[in-house]
């Protein structure tokens, strides 16, 4: 009989936990998502990727600048590069990243910040960034890609006099 109660309480510390953290970790899915708005990251619309060169504003990949400090790179990722690779901005910039990929899955990783996205085909990710501290901000694809995904990275420059990169060229 003592025996008897004994083993169901010991069962009983197992089923509560096992009951109670799945209930606790929808709970939270659900708080997190329609309570504090948390979502996927970086699915910020979506884009026909058969007509990336032609839907702005991938069709003119570049540095804009949208405000003092602060900037907007509408980025473009292909086998086995991105466009643009190489970004100016001042230092203390707000940039916001713009970014799709052409053809396959690639991704977009800078290292020194907290810049870690999927470039999915289709989907246009966006995700922001402050660069306080001049110096170069290397940035990956972190996403196999092919043969050459080894070589597909680009750098970000800051700039301590300030100088951005310069205005998108075309009209
Ligand atoms: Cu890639």
């Amino acid at each position: 009989m003592k025996r008897g109660t004994t083993i169901y309480l010991y069962e009983l510390a197992w089923i509560l936990p096992s009951v109670a953290i799945p209930v606790g970790m929808l709970v939270a899915l659900l708080v997190t998502s329609f309570g504090a708005g948390k979502h996927l990251p970086g699915v910020g619309g979506m884009v026909d990727p058969n007509k990336v060169d032609t839907t702005p504003p991938f069709d003119r990949p570049g540095v804009v600048q949208v405000a003092p400090g602060r900037y907007e790179v509408d980025m473009v990722s292909q086998v086995w590069s991105f466009s643009p690779n190489e970004i100016h901005v001042p230092a203390g910039s707000e940039v916001d990243f713009v970014a799709t990929s052409r053809d396959v899955i690639h991704g977009l990783f800078i290292p020194k910040t907290l810049t870690n996205v999927m470039l999915l085909p289709g989907q246009i990710a966006r995700v922001h960034a402050r660069f306080d501290k001049p110096g170069t901000y290397p940035f990956y694809c972190h996403e196999y890609c092919g043969m050459m995904h080894h070589t597909m990275a680009g750098q970000i420059i800051v700039e301590a006099g300030g100088q951005a990169s310069p205005p998108k060229g075309g009209q």
